[in-house]
């Protein structure tokens, strides 16, 4: 007999638990929290709420029981280890991250992955089910689990169930390539309230709505007739909401003397630079480490800066070490790193301090409170919090932030230094730039920054967030010059047409 678990009124789902297990020396686990920016964001806005939390817990096989996390209820769910291999490192981090992060190393393509996720994604839906209260507000996130929104309506139409983005949605040029693009709009759309990073990203999902599948949209909702047997039609919403950063709780800590005494140490042990440059990343090809290494390199050969006045400290999180292309970054940035310093440190004050590993938040707040100019090169990102938390840190008004323009924060940090990081002639300028700035413009760049996330900061994305979706469903829209039975005979052969050309897909998909 199993015996019914307890239930909430508010769920949260992603890919993973906001903890990971940790060996200690004595080969003790205890649970830490895990890196990364979707728990770095939630962890404040979950704090103090009576709530469960559906994830995986990181290691293949059984799930281990749930357990509390003061007043977070978390649910495991287990993954064997080809559900990692095809449903995590496969699926969603070798097919969906390329394509969403506009290809910039090819995506793979398999069948039985895309299998696999369907299967993991309908687990994730079974046990939502099980600890959602009726009617209870369920928020599902980010790319691993868009099948989980119309999987868990079929099972629990009483819910409310919100999805929101976390990286970019892509243009619906390169969408059009998966040949799953319609049940993954589709397992999306059972959700009632969209969220996205920026406006592009809600536009070009709107856009894929209407051009690959057919469906209407109006301003930012789209209303379609869901497949099966349900004949309603539904209209969902799809709006931007960047998320932020914890601005109160993350200033706080960085105003600490222990954080400002530790960030003196940690200047002082790097050879007490003039100026120290910072970078801070996932090891991951989209946040244009090797960009950022090649400006530095260069600057270095043309005399512009040298150690020991002018050094780099770059944190790279270990990341995704088993998709080849995540092995093969971390080899050439290493060796790269390996180039650099042996090119161009001094005795006792290396060029780059290259660090490989993850650390405590107090630790990474100082480094910020140390960091004279801080790096944010990505390629494409949906947000990229480590820029935000940048500028939380530095109560100060000191540092400068060199922004690219194709993260999601750009969009609010206008007054960062900007830069192309494609354009390396550009990033050696902008670095240039931001070293040879005057003070007062620094200060007043960073204090227009930090007003803006200040304002904006991570606990009012959430209430915008959980307020949409409990606005949410809406009523579908009957002010169309259209009557709604023409919308449906267009759909319907709009989407005759495309099924054929998904059905082609699927043939070759594999
Ligand atoms: C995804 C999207 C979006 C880094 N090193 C350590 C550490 N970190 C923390 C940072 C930051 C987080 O990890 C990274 O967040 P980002 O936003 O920069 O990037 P992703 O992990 O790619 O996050 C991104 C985000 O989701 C949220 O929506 O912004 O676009 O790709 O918080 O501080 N934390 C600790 N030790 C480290 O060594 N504790």
């Amino acid at each position: 007999m199993t015996v019914a678990g307890p239930t909430f009124d508010l769920v949260v789902a992603a890919n993973g638990l906001p903890v990971e297990r940790v060996l200690d020396a004595s080969g003790e686990g205890t649970w830490e929290p895990s890196p990364g920016g979707l728990v770095s964001a939630m962890e404040s806005v979950m704090e103090g709420r009576k709530a469960a939390w559906v994830g995986w817990a990181g290691e293949s096989g059984r799930a281990p029981e749930p357990f509390h996390q003061g007043d977070l209820y978390l649910r495991p769910v287990g993954l064997t280890s080809a559900e990692i291999a095809e449903y995590y490192e496969g699926f969603s981090n070798d097919t969906l991250w390329p394509i969403y992060h506009d290809v910039i190393v090819p995506a793979s393509f398999h069948r039985n992955w895309w299998n696999t996720y369907r299967t993991v994604n309908h687990r994730f839906a079974q046990v939502i089910a099980e600890v959602a209260a009726p009617g209870a507000t369920v928020w599902v996130h980010d790319y691993q689990l868009q099948l989980v929104p119309a999987m868990l309506r079929a099972i629990r139409p009483d819910l409310r169930i919100g999805w929101f983005n976390h990286i970019p949605f892509p243009p619906v040029e390169l969408f059009a390539q998966l040949p799953w693009r319609r049940a993954l709009v589709e397992g999306v759309l059972g959700a009632d309230f969209l969220g996205f990073q920026r406006t592009a990203d809600a536009a070009n999902f709107l856009r894929v709505c209407r051009r690959l599948l057919g469906m209407s949209t109006k301003g930012d909702t789209v209303t379609f007739t869901p497949p099966g047997d349900d004949p309603a039609r539904r209209t969902v919403r799809a709006s931007a909401l960047p998320i932020s950063v914890d601005f109160q709780g993350l200033s706080a800590l960085a105003a600490t003397p222990a954080v400002i005494a530790r960030a003196a140490e940690i200047r002082a042990s790097l050879g007490a630079p003039e100026i120290l440059l910072l970078g801070v990343d996932r090891l991951d090809y989209t946040k244009g480490i090797r960009q950022r290494l090649k400006a530095y390199e260069e600057l270095l050969r043309d005399k512009a800066i040298a150690p020991p006045e002018v050094t780099l400290m770059q944190v790279a999180l270990p990341n995704r070490e088993r998709v080849d292309a995540y092995r093969f970054l971390r080899e050439e940035v290493e060796r790269t790193v390996g180039r650099i310093n042996g090119e161009y440190s001094v005795l006792g004050s290396p060029a780059i301090h290259y660090l490989h590993r993850s650390y405590p938040r107090e630790e990474m707040a100082a480094m910020f409170v140390a960091a004279d100019i801080m790096l944010v090169t990505p390629l494409r990102d949906g947000m990229n919090l480590v820029a935000k938390e940048y500028v939380t840190c530095r109560n100060d008004l000191g540092g400068a932030l060199v922004l690219s323009e194709f993260t999601g924060a750009w969009h609010e940090l206008h007054q960062a230094f900007i830069c192309n990081p494609h354009d390396i002639e550009g990033v050696k300028l902008t670095i240039m730039r931001a070293i040879n700035a005057p003070e007062d413009e620094r200060r007043r760049r960073m204090k227009a920054m930090r007003k803006r996330v200040a304002d904006n900061d991570v606990q009012r994305w959430s209430s915008l967030y959980l307020d949409s979706l409990a606005s949410a469903p809406l009523k579908p829209h009957r002010r169309s010059r259209v009557s709604d039975k023409e919308l449906r005979e267009a759909e319907r052969a709009n989407r005759a047409n495309l099924r054929a050309s998904d059905r082609a897909a699927e043939r070759i998909g594999g």
